[in-house]
């Protein structure tokens, strides 16, 4: 097997569609003979990363610990898709520096907090309403945009005014610009 490994960041709030598109990309590469690895916020949180919390500092070493596994990923010729809030420029960028210009694509699932929300797959955000979870992205903690994403996906809700219906209004691809 020839293949050089490449990273796919995800980045976007909870219940944005990281996981999901992570999943279809996954598949879509597999079905072309590709190995793929999905780094998931979420499960990684359960092992490797079970004692960090969500605090600013903790994100951050979250955010390291996943960029130096991809980067091992990387090394062995790996597609790792990575689909993780990683809420700050800061420490996504950091992630980027790891690898050579063009193994880092970093792709922004631009979708409204209103439209997560109305989602809500976990019902988290209604608990952050709630006081119930605290320091909850764009709820009561910051998310800082990428300002020059590799890839860019922007979701609005449906003509239909159903908020938890969403469709893709806007895809761009910097490189093939
Ligand atoms: C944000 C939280 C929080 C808080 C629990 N803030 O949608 P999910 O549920 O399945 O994915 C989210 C996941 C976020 O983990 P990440 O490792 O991606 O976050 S970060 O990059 O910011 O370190 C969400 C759940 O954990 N979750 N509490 N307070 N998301």
């Amino acid at each position: 097997l020839q293949q050089k490994g490449c990273v796919i960041w995800i980045t976007g709030l909870s219940g944005s569609g990281k996981s999901t598109l992570a999943c279809a990309l996954c598949q879509a590469l597999y079905s072309r003979g590709k190995l793929t690895y999905i780094l998931d916020g979420d499960n990684v949180r359960h092992g490797l990363n079970r004692d960090l919390t969500f605090k600013s500092e903790d994100r951050a070493e979250n955010i390291r610990r996943i960029g130096e596994v991809a980067k091992l990923f990387v090394d062995a010729g790996v597609i790792c898709i990575a689909s993780v809030i990683s809420p700050y420029r800061r420490d996504r960028d950091a992630c980027r520096e790891l690898l050579p210009e063009g193994d880092f694509i970093e792709v922004f699932m631009d979708v409204p907090i209103e439209i997560c929300e109305a989602r809500d797959p976990k019902g988290l955000y209604k608990l952050a309403r709630a006081g119930k979870i605290k320091g909850f992205t764009s709820v009561d903690d910051p998310y800082e945009p990428p300002l020059n994403s590799d890839m860019y996906l922007e979701m609005a809700s449906s003509v239909l005014g159903c908020l938890a219906s969403s469709v893709l209004v806007k895809v761009w691809f910097k490189h093939l610009i």
